[in-house]
């Protein structure tokens, strides 16, 4: 019995050349447009501690004890602030380590990832 092979890929035609063969390529726009971006925002309540906060910003976001202290007092006064922009796994697993640790302290504090501006 005759083995059966599968069909080829049809052949790219070649690029059309100008009369002295020189081949024009079309510039094509960049097609890949950037991931959506994440941001963890903080939320402001009046029980949990500051100093468990400026912790928090330390361990899981890696700010230093000054930054952390800013961004808690933004959070104080204003309601609210961003903690920082990541793909989506790793800021929901910000919000995650976040609410895993505050819930482990009895701590209401509250923190959500919504979708960044590009
Ligand atoms: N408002 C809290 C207090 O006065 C402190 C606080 C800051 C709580 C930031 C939550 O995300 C927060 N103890």
């Amino acid at each position: 019995m005759a083995t059966k092979f599968p069909k080829p890929p049809p052949v790219r035609p070649i690029e059309p050349a100008d009369s002295d063969g020189t081949v024009v390529l079309e510039r094509r726009t960049q097609r890949t447009k950037p991931p959506q971006m994440y941001q963890v925002v903080m939320l402001n309540d009046d029980y949990t501690p500051m100093e468990f906060v400026v912790m928090v910003l330390q361990e899981f976001f890696s700010k230093d004890l000054e930054t952390s202290t800013r961004i808690m007092l933004k959070i104080h006064l204003e309601g609210k602030a961003v903690c920082g922009v990541y793909s989506h796994d790793v800021a929901s697993t910000k919000v995650d380590q976040v609410l895993d640790a505050a819930a482990k302290a009895g701590h209401p504090l509250k923190c959500v990832c919504e979708p960044a501006a590009l």
